[in-house]
């Protein structure tokens, strides 16, 4: 059984380096450094680094660890929350001597020597805290019942998405009952630079709604008008989650080499586009990677011939 194999290994290694996917949210920064922070609690001897780039927007959660290639050799590598190698922030995870995925996206990339996939959970960071209450002895400690639940709130839009189980719910009542600043914690998740809160002005004025499908196309020039990095952009696709009408919407987000699809649903299941155009993730929640408008034209007809056979 993973749970069993993943504590074994983490025993059996003393030096234990935790990656997760590129342009963190908060439940993969969430699940990588709260499970750093219980294996410390639980191993206090082991040597255990988070790595990847920083998103200054949430380094009030925790920062990274520049690390020497050397620490590598014989490490233990854990991947949280990355449903794909290409997806893996710092490519120098293969240099471990094993290799753990623990992911809750579909395992469409079943890579590493132990895998523990559950699409059932709401966040990598609720697999994270079931590994805590299965395993042998281990200890949860204040630093990462807050990380941990950091990473269900963000997964979960604060317990709104379908996603949210009784057992999300359970888990998130027994993180609260450790001692971190909730309110804190809330604040670094959800304020926004005022550069944001402006272009979200801008994405409610120049929606699109047609049948249930709504689109809306940011190019270079408007994402240079409100001053908004390609890291920002992921601040900006919940937006249209709360207006009547829509079931799936999607963001095109002109980037320097590419044009990036963010994909949202109420219900049609969405990742089928997604992967017809490279990309993937969740069947409510998916992105994807184009290379020239022509192509964002098929991606919204394929939208909309999903959100018809699910309207039948
Ligand atoms: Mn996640």
């Amino acid at each position: 059984m993973s749970i069993k194999a993943i504590q074994q290994a983490i025993k059996e290694y003393n030096t234990i380096i935790i990656h997760r996917h590129v342009r963190p949210d908060p439940d993969a920064l969430g699940s990588q450094a709260g499970l750093r922070e219980l294996i410390k609690a639980s191993y206090p001897e082991k040597q255990v680094y988070v790595v990847g780039e920083d998103d200054p927007s949430l380094t009030f959660l925790v920062k990274m660890e520049k690390i020497d290639d050397s620490v590598y050799q014989n490490a233990l590598v854990i991947i949280c929350d990355t449903a794909n190698t290409a997806r893996i922030a710092d490519e120098r995870y293969s240099l471990g001597d094993k290799i753990i995925k623990i992911d809750h996206h579909p395992n469409v990339d079943p890579y590493g020597d132990i895998r523990w996939v559950d699409p059932t959970a709401s966040s990598t960071s609720e697999m994270i805290y079931a590994f805590y209450l299965q395993a042998e002895g281990l200890t949860m400690n204040d630093a990462a019942a807050r990380l941990l639940y950091g990473g269900i709130v963000g997964d979960t839009g604060r317990f709104l998405f379908p996603s949210t189980t009784n057992k999300t719910l359970q888990y998130a009542a027994e993180l609260v009952t450790y001692d971190f600043d909730r309110t804190k914690l809330y604040d670094g998740i959800y304020n926004v630079k005022d550069n944001i809160a402006r272009m979200r002005g801008y994405i409610l004025q120049n929606f699109t709604l047609d049948n249930g499908l709504s689109v809306i196309k940011l190019k270079r020039d408007i994402l240079d008008e409100y001053n908004i990095s390609p890291l920002e952009t992921g601040q900006l696709v919940g937006t249209l989650g709360e207006v009547e009408g829509i079931l799936a919407w999607v963001f095109f987000i002109e980037e320097e080499d590419q044009i990036r699809v963010r994909l949202r649903s109420k219900g049609p299941v969405i990742n089928g586009v997604a992967a017809k155009y490279n990309g993937g993730g969740h069947p409510l929640a998916s992105g994807a990677s184009i290379y020239s408008w022509e192509e964002a034209d098929d991606v919204v007809e394929d939208l909309k011939e999903t959100v018809l056979q699910y309207k039948l």
